[in-house]
């Protein structure tokens, strides 16, 4: 569709402020059906340029509906690719102000530290082994800004990937003699299970996310530099929070996640 550039402005603003107000908004493409990727990332890249503007950092970059499970959840079928932001870390066992959030939802990830540049087309999963520094198990608190959580792929990826917290286990492990495809996820909610998975649910491999993240990055002329910190995607469904609720997730070899949403 190609998007005039004011529209891309405007947009961005509507998203960014809702974010900030905690309020939801309509789904872009309701105003602007033809929306399409590229249009969608232009206003993604334009709330990194407000923010940023703000003094807000990047602090890693993120693939998202990488599982069935997630893929099922929100209806589609391809991944989407996002940024996370400086004030979106929460340490581990910390709390999170549910008022600060229109509708969040919880999801285990399995992140992954690069110590050498991944550069694409031709990325795969032995190239992103072979450029970890170590993985981390993460949970991602994700926070559609649209009313109901409901989007389609354009809308969503406008939206930064409905990206808002995230939160990072204290345990680094080396991929090496680690099998992240078997590797066992559970999340308790209040102490129940609420969602397991293997790493596998994420496109068969976690590190594939990875290359399918290089690849994309690709095609728009950027490299993926040495140290970025990359979340692969919810391996579960996205669970539901509320203020009152503790989080608490169980990654095989890898130690635990949890938080406290007040
Ligand atoms: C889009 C972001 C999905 C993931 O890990 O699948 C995502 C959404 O479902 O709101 O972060
Ligand atoms: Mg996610």
């Amino acid at each position: 569709m190609a998007l005039d550039k004011d529209i891309v402005r405007q947009l961005a603003e509507q998203l960014d402020n809702a974010e900030l107000n905690a309020r939801p908004v309509s789904k872009i493409t309701d105003a602007y059906p033809k929306l399409d990727w590229d249009d969608a990332y232009a206003i993604q890249a334009e709330i990194r340029r407000r923010k940023e503007a703000r003094g807000q950092k990047v602090a890693g970059l993120k693939a998202g509906l990488t599982s069935r499970a997630k893929m099922k959840q929100m209806g589609v079928e391809t991944p989407v690719f996002g940024l996370i932001f400086d004030y979106m870390s929460v340490p581990d066992s910390g709390e999170i102000k549910a008022a600060e959030l229109i509708h969040p939802k919880v999801e285990a990830e399995i992140a992954f530290v690069l110590k050498s540049a991944l550069r694409g087309p031709g990325c795969h999963i032995g190239a992103v082994l072979a450029a970890t520094d170590f993985v981390v198990p993460a949970v991602e608190i994700i926070d559609s800004r649209y009313e109901n959580f409901r989007f389609d792929l354009a809308s969503g990826i406008a939206d930064n990937t409905s990206s808002s917290r995230f939160v990072v286990g204290g345990v680094a492990r080396s991929v090496e003699g680690l099998d992240l495809r078997t590797l066992g996820i559970v999340m308790q909610k209040n102490g129940e299970i609420a969602a397991m998975a293997a790493g596998a649910a994420v496109l068969g491999h976690p590190a594939a996310a990875v290359a399918m993240l290089v690849n994309a990055m690709a095609k728009r002329g950027e490299e993926v530099p040495a140290g970025t910190f990359i979340m692969s995607g919810g391996a579960t469904e996205a669970i539901p929070v509320v203020a009152g609720d503790a989080i608490h997730v169980r990654f095989q070899d890898m130690g635990s996640v949890s938080m406290r949403f007040v």
